[in-house]
């Protein structure tokens, strides 16, 4: 079984390990699409203290992880399902619904987000603890 995520995975963190993990544990070979630098500040307006291609390498080093893509648009996930011959598509449920689209090429799994702690929740107490 072929899975596929998303996301920025900034500042790695225990809730990214544990939905790559458990994303993983779904099926045997894992694809991660990590948002560029430019995605994330044109559509997600997010900026990343990480550089995309220091994301990637953090992702595509962890033992879950089978493949890297880059996601660059919110259009391509279809293409990305039918390309790589995704079976199950999983992302964590602050997404819940929003990709039940893919529901036409794939399972779509909406797995439950680590509580009480994310990236921006983190940049904050670095700012406060090291400032
Ligand atoms: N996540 C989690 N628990 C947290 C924080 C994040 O399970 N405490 C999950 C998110 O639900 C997502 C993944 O970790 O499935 C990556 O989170 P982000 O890097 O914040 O990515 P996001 O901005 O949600 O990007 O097209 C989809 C987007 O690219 C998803």
């Amino acid at each position: 079984m072929k899975i596929l995520t998303y996301g920025t995975f900034d500042l790695f963190h225990i809730g990214h390990l544990n939905i790559l993990r458990r994303a993983k544990a779904l099926g045997g070979h894992l694809t991660v699409a990590i948002s560029t630098d430019e995605f994330n500040l044109e559509s997600k307006n997010k900026v990343c203290a990480q550089p995309y291609y220091e994301r990637a390498e953090i992702v595509h080093a962890i033992k879950y992880v089978d493949e890297v893509i880059a996601e660059t648009s919110w259009d391509q996930k279809v293409k990305d399902v039918l390309e790589n011959n995704i079976d199950v598509f999983v992302i964590g449920d602050d997404w819940e619904g929003e990709f039940d689209f893919l529901k036409e090429y794939c399972e779509v799994v909406y797995l439950p987000r680590t509580e009480g702690v994310s990236t921006t929740e983190r940049k904050k107490d670095i700012i406060k603890k090291f400032k």
